[in-house]
């Protein structure tokens, strides 16, 4: 057994396979052969630059065959769903399967921070991940933010050094097929109907992120958004429980939003959400969050407020793109359901043009945008795959354009702006109808604003 790993678990010539060569299958398997398992990785795709990077490892691309189930334990990457064809073989031939979160965490003692929710998830942990730091706490940052939890918790393994901790942000398919994941503090942000393309029922996908509180092992605390009613429901019953709210001030909660101030529970200010570059109530209940875990690990406050204020909203994440002719432009592409669109428009005030469009994550009902919309929104333009749809459900209550092409998209945007207005992408949709992801769609946008900035130095 390696040193410094957790001792409880020896899969020493274990046979493991790892389904899907994505960034967490590729970790998780380094991470099994640092720990001396046999491994085997099962790829559908191909191509000449997947089996070079697969060489280490016996592998098959190209489909998965009956060789994958030659093993004692398979670890699933979170694009993988368990009603695959694949997957349902391992279940019948008895195999266990783990996510590689619970995978990787089998081979970590240090204290686990974890955050899911619908929206804000990236947001919050990156910004914990912040704070830490500036306490000067080693810090890892890993999850569905990018760089996989497996890779983290095999560099300290490799480094053996002074106790790290883990912020780890959890997508709902990263929270299927765990059993002893156990954070030390676990957050949900929130929820609100996500991903219904994979998940059958809502209450499947609430399930799902509820699995963060942890499973056979409950989580030291959660912390949860208290004017969230399904987390109300779930969570209060727990043991170890701390709200949240930018909304509600109730028994419990560390900090209160009063005005625009965050308040210590003793009712002492400790700075203005506008000393901060986070747009939005919904950046203060990140905020919130995020603080409350921090108070929890026993972090001070001067680190806590200097990290805060010293934060950058993350790209693509309500970004200020640039302003043309006293029109501020705001990127907002991982707006990509209607709850974070809705939190996107209620931080402006007036003379929003929107654009929403794009690839819809399952029967949205658009309608629900049409409150926060209210006042705000002067027109909207959609595009892409759902465009037609949103026109058709929101054309009673607003000026609507429908324009198929994300750029014919936003050159109509800045023609319907008015001066002093905001154009927003946040489009209440995924991307893949026209982009590779949400960060190329940013990036489309970005660069349609600059090419407009040049066009308006000539003219
Ligand atoms: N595959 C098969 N067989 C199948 C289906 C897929 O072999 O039947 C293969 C695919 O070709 C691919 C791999 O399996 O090579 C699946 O990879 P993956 O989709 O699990 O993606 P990873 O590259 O491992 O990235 C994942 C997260 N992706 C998803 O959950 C879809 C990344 O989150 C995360 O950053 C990364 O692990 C590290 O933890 C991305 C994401 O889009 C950002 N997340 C979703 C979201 O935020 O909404 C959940
Ligand atoms: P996630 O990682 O969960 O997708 P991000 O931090 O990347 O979350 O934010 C994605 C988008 O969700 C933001 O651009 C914003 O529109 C919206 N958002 C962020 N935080 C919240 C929140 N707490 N509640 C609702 N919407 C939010």
């Amino acid at each position: 057994m390696t040193e410094g790993m957790s001792q409880k678990i020896d899969l020493k010539n274990v046979k493991i396979t790892v389904l899907g060569a994505g960034l967490s299958g590729i970790a998780a398997a380094k991470l099994a052969s640092y720990i001396g398992a046999t491994v085997f990785i099962s790829e559908k795709n191909d191509s000449a630059a997947l089996r070079r990077k697969l060489s280490p490892f016996q592998f098959e691309t190209n489909g998965h065959t009956k060789a994958c189930l030659e093993a004692d334990l398979l670890i699933l990457s979170p694009g993988i769903p368990a009603s695959s064809e694949i997957v349902q073989e391992f279940k019948s031939a008895g195999i266990q399967i783990v996510s590689e979160i619970e995978f990787a965490s089998w081979f970590t003692e240090a204290p686990i921070l974890a955050i899911t929710g619908s929206n804000g998830k990236t947001t919050t942990t990156a910004l914990l991940a912040d704070i830490l730091k500036t306490a000067g706490v080693k810090t890892y940052l890993g999850g569905n933010i990018g760089v996989p939890f497996s890779h983290n918790v095999l560099s300290e393994l490799q480094a053996k050094g002074e106790k790290p901790v883990h912020v780890v942000e959890l997508s709902s398919f990263q929270l299927e097929q765990v059993y002893n994941f156990c954070p030390e503090i676990a957050c949900i942000l929130n929820i609100s109907p996500d991903h219904l393309d994979r998940y059958e029922s809502m209450q499947r996908y609430i399930a799902a992120k509820l699995n963060i509180t942890g499973v056979r092992h409950p989580a030291g605390w959660v912390v949860y958004n208290g004017h969230d009613p399904y987390l109300r429901e779930n969570i209060r019953p727990l043991k170890n429980h701390i709200p949240f709210s930018s909304i509600f001030a109730e028994e419990g909660q560390l900090f209160v939003l009063e005005g625009d101030m965050i308040v210590d529970k003793e009712t002492c200010v400790l700075f203005r959400l506008t000393d901060t570059k986070l747009l939005g109530r919904h950046n203060a209940d990140n905020i919130l969050a995020a603080m409350t875990m921090a108070a929890i690990f026993g972090i001070p406050q001067g680190p806590m407020i200097e990290a805060i204020t010293k934060f950058k909203p993350i790209e693509h994440r309500l970004e200020f793109a640039g302003e043309i002719d006293s029109v501020q432009y705001f990127n907002d592409s991982k707006a990509t359901n209607i709850e974070a669109t809705a939190a996107s428009i209620t931080s402006f005030k007036k003379n929003v043009v929107l654009i929403l469009g794009g690839q819809d994550k399952g029967k949205s009902d658009f309608r629900v945008l049409i409150a926060p919309m209210q006042d705000r929104v002067s027109a909207i333009v959609t595009y892409g795959a759902a465009g037609q749809e949103i026109a058709d459900q929101l054309k009673d209550h607003f000026p609507v354009i429908y324009v198929k092409k994300f750029e014919d998209c936003f050159r109509k945007s800045t023609e319907l702006v008015p001066r002093e207005g905001v154009v927003l992408l946040a489009p209440a949709c995924a991307s893949y109808d026209q982009f590779e992801n949400f960060e190329k769609r940013g990036l489309k946008f970005k660069s349609l604003v600059d090419d407009l900035k040049r066009m308006s130095y000539v003219s």
